[in-house]
């Protein structure tokens, strides 16, 4: 049995959570005003993403110092008396570690910039190759990932935005400044860490072109990434910890290696694969329908060749990268409430650790956003322009982003009805979703059966039912449209059905209907139970006599 099999984490995008100082911009205090809430809610651990000293390029993932605060989220102070508090209510801080690459305006890339051979070798610096790039590598924000230095005569890589530069992992000084910043905030009383893009630290050691695709096969799950891992947890001692690694286009296998026991490297990670049934030809930027056949058989490989080999996953559809689940996989508009409530339930009740993204426990929906100049994200920015470039039309553009936009997760959070929702006394940094009537949390507070009490109760079963969290998991053979599976533990068997779509879809098996109902998406229980009403999620228990 794992330490967080029973627990849940919830994520804040620190910068649209909370507002206490009327700037717009939600920061540390502002969280701690929330604290009695999401402790209310039931979460054990809260993952804050980056605040630390950043030129906010891309809004916190470029670090410029790992130990500092960035004045417009708070001080020093204000994290310690985050942590105390949290603390008080049974609940721990995960930090959110960006050790693939560091802002250009850290101190050690501003060095290298100035010539010291010491630093420059903290980061990937290349000659031209034929008076051009070293390879044909593209950025994950779109364009060439080198960047060429006219005062070095030299090209550095960023797998990401042009000012986020990727570390030299091979040099050991790199490891040892890294594991410096683990011990620092765990001496703090960090309880987590969260690991960006963990998976593309270990570089190749040779150079070369990508003829099929855009370079990530040759540095994702690099030659020595389990190496360095284990390493950076062996010597800050936090093998123990709660610890969940960001992988990005990995494997199954891989991801077993990252996160058995055994293997004292993380206790969990995130990959993307289901989060991808809805991209044409793999394409984000290509819009598709969501393909649920996919979805399903997804969700079945990687929780069951996890359970086999004694991997964990994180469970997931929400993040500060993705657009809204409720709107992309549910209906945000007519079944809100019940396409809210199944979706929860279809994470919830799989083997691993549930993760809700700030908003959705409440059903926030995509932004809508109509015109370029609300969107704030530099991959939205970018690809805009790159979508334009290759013949789209701006209306074109903009729907694709509407659908698409990474800040279609990131709008502020809706605390009230109120014009500024709560979040803040003026306009936020980032527009309010278009669409928010009836979706705060003030109003869900009052309502039984919101989505904010489901959501509730979901987090306390898994701490009370032990077939949900330590229960082996296979999936049913569902008809297409569905997802079901079983959980089983001690003579108890938990069977969760799912309708991803709009309309009814029967349910032949008899012996899936049997048992106490125990949650429904529907306020009423089913008058039929062999037909799964639109987007009804059910989950019942059996007890074996
Ligand atoms: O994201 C990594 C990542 O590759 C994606 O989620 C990315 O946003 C998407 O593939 C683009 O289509 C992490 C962080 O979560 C993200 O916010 C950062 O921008 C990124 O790393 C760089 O640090
Ligand atoms: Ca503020």
């Amino acid at each position: 049995m794992r330490s967080y099999s029973k627990s849940c984490v919830y994520q804040i995008y620190v910068k649209s959570f909370a507002d206490s100082n009327k700037d717009g911009i939600g920061d540390i205090p502002g969280i701690i005003g929330k604290l009695d809430y999401l402790a209310d809610l039931g979460v054990d651990y809260l993952w804050l993403t980056p605040f630390f000293t950043s030129p906010m390029n891309d809004n916190g993932y470029d670090v410029a110092d790992y130990r500092r605060i960035n004045p417009c989220f708070g001080t020093m102070e204000d994290v310690e008396r985050l942590i105390a508090e949290a603390k008080k209510r049974g609940i721990l801080l995960m930090f959110d570690m960006v050790f693939n690459h560091t802002s250009t305006e850290h101190e050690w890339f501003r060095r290298a910039l100035a010539g010291e051979k010491e630093y420059q070798d903290y980061y990937i610096f290349k000659d031209p190759v034929d008076g051009k790039e070293p390879t044909n590598w593209q950025s994950k924000f779109g364009g060439s990932a080198w960047e060429f230095v006219p005062s070095l005569g030299k090209y550095y890589l960023h797998l990401f935005d042009r000012t986020q530069a990727d570390l030299n992992w091979e040099n050991p000084k790199v490891r040892e400044e890294l594991k410096q910043v683990i011990r620092f905030w765990k001496d703090k009383g960090v309880g987590g860490f969260r690991f960006d893009v963990v998976n593309l630290i270990s570089k190749p050691a040779v150079w070369e072109d990508d003829t099929i695709g855009d370079g990530r096969r040759f540095y994702t799950d690099g030659p020595h990434v389990h190496e360095y891992l284990k390493e950076l947890v062996a010597d800050t001692g936090i093998a123990d910890m709660m610890t969940v690694g960001e992988m990005s286009s990995t494997s199954v296998e891989q991801c077993i290696r990252y996160t058995r026991p055994s293997e004292r490297e993380l206790a969990m990670a995130f990959s993307f694969h289901h989060l991808k049934v809805d991209y044409k030809d793999g394409d984000k930027w290509s819009l598709m329908e969501p393909d649920f056949k996919q979805l399903r058989d997804l969700f079945a490989t990687w929780q069951e060749q996890m359970q086999d080999a004694d991997g964990w996953n994180a469970l997931f559809f929400n993040n500060h990268d993705q657009p809204r689940a409720i709107s992309r996989f549910g209906d945000d508009d007519t079944y809100r409430r019940e396409s809210g409530k199944m979706l929860g339930l279809l994470i919830h009740g799989m083997r691993g650790t549930p993760y809700i993204y700030q908003g959705e426990e409440i059903g926030t929906p995509n932004a809508g956003f109509t015109t370029i100049d609300e969107y704030r994200d530099v991959e939205s920015l970018n690809y805009y322009e790159i979508l334009r470039a290759n013949g789209k039309s701006e209306a074109e553009a903009l729907e694709i982003l509407a659908e698409r936009s990474r800040d279609n997760g990131r709008t502020p959070m809706l605390w009230t009805e109120e014009e500024y929702a709560g979040f803040s006394e003026r306009e936020p940094w980032l527009a309010f979703p278009r669409n928010r009537k009836g979706i705060s949390v003030e109003e869900q507070m009052q309502q039984e059966d919101s989505i904010l009490a489901f959501y509730r109760k979901l987090i306390q079963l898994r701490k009370e039912l032990a077939v949900l969290s330590e229960g082996d998991i296979r999936f049913l053979d569902t008809p297409e449209g569905t997802i079901g599976y079983e959980r089983r533990f001690e003579g108890q068997r938990l069977i969760v059905l799912c309708n991803l779509c709009d309309r009814a879809i029967a349910i032949p098996s008899e012996e899936w209907q049997q048992g106490e109902l125990l949650l429904d998406s529907y306020e009423q229980p089913p008058t039929d139970v062999t037909m799964l009403r639109p987007y009804e999620g059910r989950a019942r228990v059996q007890n074996e006599k």
